[in-house]
């Protein structure tokens, strides 16, 4: 049975992807690890508590010392999905991006490269490549020019992965994707924010014109390209993963707007985000040619089952924007402890 550490296990994609792992790989063992943020939530995890292959350890990405006895028990491959992860977060403050998104991930490369593991899979994003104009697609030879202090943590430990391969041969691998969509996203990113917002009967934000361009993914797209690229990439690659479905974020409004019965009198037109990227579309030709990966999930399913997600599962939602979730670690598995069969 090989372990593979997840960490970041507890927020949107990484949970998707534990949910993968444990579905697709019966002979995984699964070390979950998240420090429980703010974005991190282990009702994402639940269903897995008590699951033979499922361990989770609240344990910060920065922390050796704590991450070194799970290194110690063995771990084949990482998949480095801990981040701070919201870019007006990363504007009202850098210091948690830094920390995290650079120095946590050089933490994990340390430990990777002293106890031998097999391959460190490191969760990037299109939004490394900077802001491109109307016409064009980031391809992995498109510059490094990130614009946010969010997108310049992630292209700093990049480099740091690559270093890691370059001069101490790691096995390491890099996934860079586009924004993601569906279940358990964080209600702070657009689509999840907009639909609770509509459910509850607020107002939706809009930034600036609206008219900015994201490339929209499922995550169980996303998940899958990760799975695969983790098996079966050569060493030291790059693969970019996109969904092929350009929106505007007008586009994006208008959709839930008509999905939940509202119309444009709920938009709230706001100041646009310092810094905004204007548009992110996503080459990933390399990924289908090598390896024969394509998205798979139609964007208007996609997104109306999400809605419907959202809208069905209000409890999960609600008890972040009420902060209970906060409360779940201690209140069902007590302090500094292990959720699932022991190791
Ligand atoms: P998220 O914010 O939902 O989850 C991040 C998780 O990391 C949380 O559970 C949080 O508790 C945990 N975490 C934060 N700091 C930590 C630390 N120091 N130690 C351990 N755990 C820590 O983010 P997400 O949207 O699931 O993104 C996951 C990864 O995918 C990130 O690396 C992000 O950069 C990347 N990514 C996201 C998208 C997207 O659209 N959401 C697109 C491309 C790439
Ligand atoms: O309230 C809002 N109003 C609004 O107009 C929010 C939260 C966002 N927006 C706009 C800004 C962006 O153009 O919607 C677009 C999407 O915004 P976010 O959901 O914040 O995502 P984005 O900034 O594009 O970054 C996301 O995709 C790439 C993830 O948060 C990153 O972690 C990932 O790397």
């Amino acid at each position: 049975m090989s372990t593979v550490l997840v960490t970041g296990a507890a927020g949107f994609i990484g949970s998707n992807f534990v949910r993968l792992l444990i579905e697709q790989r019966p002979d995984v063992s699964v070390l979950a690890v998240d420090a429980l943020t703010y974005a991190g939530n282990l009702a994402n995890l639940s269903e897995f508590s008590g699951n033979e292959s499922f361990h989770f350890h609240r344990v910060d990405i920065c922390d050796p010392d704590a991450l070194h006895p799970l290194f110690e028990a063995g771990v084949d491959m990482v998949v480095n999905f801990a981040a701070e992860s919201h870019v007006d977060r990363s504007i009202q403050g850098a210091s948690a991006f830094v920390q995290t998104n650079v120095a946590g991930t050089q933490t994990l490369l340390d430990l990777a490269r002293q106890h031998n593991v097999g391959r460190f899979l490191q969760v990037s994003t299109d939004e490394v490549y900077g802001s491109l104009g109307p016409e064009g697609a980031f391809s992995e030879a498109s510059p490094i020019e990130p614009s946010s202090p969010y997108s310049a943590s992630k292209a700093a430990a990049d480099f740091l992965v690559f270093a890691a391969h370059k001069t101490f041969g790691l096995d390491t691998v890099i996934t860079r994707c586009s924004n993601n969509y569906g279940p358990y996203q964080f209600p702070e990113k657009l689509i999840p924010l907009f639909v609770t917002n509509l459910i509850a009967g607020e107002k939706v934000p809009l930034y600036g014109d609206g008219l900015n361009v994201r490339d929209w993914i499922h995550v169980q797209d996303h998940c899958e390209a990760i799975l695969l690229i983790l098996e079966k990439a050569a060493p030291g690659s790059i693969y970019n993963v996109g969904g092929d479905c350009e929106k505007t974020n007008i586009d994006i409004a208008r959709i839930i707007l008509s999905h939940l019965g509202h119309d444009e009198s709920m938009i709230r037109r706001v100041k646009d985000r310092p810094g905004h990227d204007r548009r992110y579309a996503m080459d990933f030709s390399r990924l289908t040619s090598d390896l024969g990966w394509r998205p798979r999930i139609e964007f208007a399913k996609g997104m109306g089952d999400t809605i419907d997600w959202f809208v069905n599962t209000p409890e999960w939602w609600k008890t972040i924007k009420t902060g209970e979730y906060l409360t779940y670690y201690d209140k069902q598995y007590g302090r500094g402890g292990v959720v699932g069969a022991d190791r």
